[in-house]
């Protein structure tokens, strides 16, 4: 909110960006992460990658994701098919340490359009963050 009243002076927007500098506000890419995709929330702002790349239908596929905001108790992930009103057949389980995490043993069974769901919780409260893929 802050950052953004600032915008607009050079000089502001420097003293905004050295506020940040180490605080959960300062949410970019690692620079490793090529592909990662930002979901950007309310309370939270989560960057996600998933392992393949390409999400497969009717395989396992794992999702790396790493939260900007405030300390998270815990993240679950889902997937749902608007179209279809139904989820997966499988429960991933989920790793948090820290903000970084990886959510194992996802499984989109078959081709469509899909919700990736992450659901965080935590002493700020809870937040739903959802991103779209098309499988084909
Ligand atoms: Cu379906």
């Amino acid at each position: 909110m802050i950052r953004r009243r600032l915008r607009g002076s050079a000089v502001a927007a420097a003293f905004a960006l050295v506020l940040s500098a180490g605080s959960a506000t300062a949410c970019e890419r690692l620079q490793d992460w090529a592909g990662a995709r930002k979901i950007a929330g309310k309370t939270w702002t989560v960057w996600w990658l998933s392992e393949p790349a390409a999400i497969p239908v009717g395989a396992h596929f794992s999702v790396r994701f790493r939260l900007c905001g405030p300390p998270a108790r815990q993240v679950r992930l889902g997937g749902w098919m608007p179209d279809h009103r139904h989820g997966m057949n499988y429960r991933p389980g989920v790793a948090l340490a820290g903000r970084r995490g990886v959510a194992e043993g996802l499984l989109f069974h078959m081709p469509g359009r899909w919700q990736l769901i992450l659901e965080i919780a935590g002493a700020a409260g809870r937040e739903k963050l959802t991103a779209e893929a098309v499988l084909e």
